[in-house]
């Protein structure tokens, strides 16, 4: 499928015509060179040679789509087409993408921007593509049945419009929407604002990333596409952490991180170590009265976000969604919960059958972060990626902010670890421990009602295990 593509040096991005087969070469002759891009490492920021001049944002695990100038419109050219996308190092997943990529490219245009899209499909079936949050003709919606027929198998539809207004939008299938989607079609589109905007500051480092979501059984390589909330891979632009790179920035760097949500449920997206203010949203700038400092910006179904702050607090900074489900990778969801369970007895019994049995679970999971399982191939661990102090036992939807005083201008190669300084790490305390004081329980004076002979009322928390879809999307 990809072998007539040819390689131009070593960034992995591919110039290559579509083939006859699928495009008449007089179609061709008018339709820009399609470009495409095999590297799931952040690429650099594209810097734009032609047109309006801006800051490019950095697409974290992607890239910017190249385009050419036409009579002073900007063509870009996507091709619907099927990927293998790795998501984390060791494990690919088969996905329907952009132009060699899930997400497809980031589209950067500039407000006022006349922008013409060809879009090849390179599908199985029929597609469209919708540009999520524009204002544009409603012919140019891209909503099928509705607005347009379907763009079939082999041919090439154009989208043409006005970027009218700054922001961040992102642009997905109306076609087969559910299929598409879960497949992993979609890409960001970023409009910058024409010269100096009252209500968009400059910055910096300007990230960008898609919340996706796909459903992988462990040892295969293909989402099942009718899944609707249990999801078992939680990612940021089609990648899980550890495969997630860090966002590296200088200290004292404003910075912007642009957030799209094209899953089925909300994220709460948390900075640790910053305040952020969220400066925008799907309707454009955030009017400055309205702002406030927040650590969480719950990015719901549908939605883009804007999230500025200054960057002054040097260090390895978490940055994750905070719903614990999606801070992991694939696993059975059928676990039943086993802390605090004394298992000594029945395993006593169980290694005189099998010599080798081990109850998993017993002090909580991380255990299994350690644990070298046997793993089905190509499959994700649950919960890995090593740090400086050992395995950091998450997985998903987590990356790390690093923020250094010696980070050059416009570096974002990964300055790895942090070294703390000295006396501001915790520490063990090694002294000795005092009896905790506790209040006495007063059995002798129990009121009528309670339980009889102290009896205190216990509960254990079990984790909800009656069927699917019934711990997500809460
Ligand atoms: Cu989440």
């Amino acid at each position: 499928m990809f072998s007539r593509r040819h390689f131009i040096g070593g960034s992995g991005i591919i110039a290559a015509a579509v083939t006859a087969s699928t495009v008449s070469r007089v179609a061709m002759a008018a339709l820009p060179e399609p470009v495409f891009q095999t590297k799931p490492d952040t690429q650099a920021p594209l810097v734009p040679n032609t047109g309006r001049p801006y800051n490019p944002v950095v697409t974290l695990n992607g890239w910017t789509l190249p385009w050419r100038m036409n009579r002073g419109v900007k063509e870009f050219h996507l091709v619907a087409e099927p990927v293998v996308r790795e998501m984390a190092p060791g494990f690919k997943a088969h996905l329907w993408g952009y132009n060699g990529q899930s997400p497809g490219p980031t589209i950067e245009v500039v407000e006022g921007d006349r922008v013409r899209i060809f879009v090849t499909n390179r599908l199985g079936e029929l597609t469209t593509v919708h540009w999520h949050g524009q204002r544009l003709p409603n012919g140019m919606d891209g909503v099928t049945g509705l607005t347009q027929p379907g763009i079939p198998p082999g041919k090439t539809y154009v989208y043409e419009f006005e970027a009218r207004r700054p922001g961040t939008f992102m642009y997905h299938p109306h076609a087969d929407e559910m299929v598409q989607m879960a497949m992993g079609m979609m890409g960001l589109w970023i409009t910058h604002p024409k010269g100096k905007h009252a209500l968009i500051d400059e910055v910096d480092r300007d990230f960008c990333f898609l919340l996706n979501a796909y459903d992988i059984e462990p040892g295969s390589a293909t989402p099942k596409i009718m899944t609707m909330l249990d999801f078992n891979l939680w990612s940021w632009n089609s990648r899980i952490f550890p495969g997630i790179d860090p966002l590296v920035v200088r200290l004292g760097d404003k910075v912007r991180i642009r957030v799209g949500n094209l899953t089925m449920t909300n994220h709460p997206i948390h900075l640790h170590g910053h305040e952020f203010q969220i400066t925008g949203t799907d309707g454009g700038p955030t009017p400055k009265a309205a702002r406030q400092f927040e650590v969480t910006a719950d990015v719901a179904v549908g939605q883009m976000r804007q999230l500025d702050f200054l960057a002054d607090e040097p260090g390895d900074w978490a940055f994750h969604c905070h719903k614990s489900h999606h801070t992991m990778n694939a696993m059975g969801h059928n676990v039943p919960t086993m802390i605090g369970v004394d298992h000594s007895d029945v395993v006593k019994k169980i290694t005189n059958l099998i010599p080798d049995y081990m109850v998993m679970g017993e002090r909580g999971m991380k255990d299994m972060t350690e644990m070298e399982m046997p793993l089905p191939d190509n499959t994700a661990s649950m919960m890995t990626g090593q740090g400086p102090f050992g395995a950091v036992g998450m997985g998903g939807m987590f990356s790390v902010l690093k923020v250094r005083k010696d980070q050059k201008r416009g570096d974002y190669s990964d300055p790895g670890w942090y070294v703390h300084p000295p006396g501001s790490q915790a520490y063990e305390f090694t002294g000795q421990l005092p009896d905790p004081a506790r209040a006495k329980p007063a059995a002798a004076n129990a009121k009528p009602g309670t339980p009889p002979s102290g009896g205190d009322i216990e509960v254990k928390v079990r984790k909800p295990n009656a069927g699917h879809g019934g711990h997500q999307g809460h």
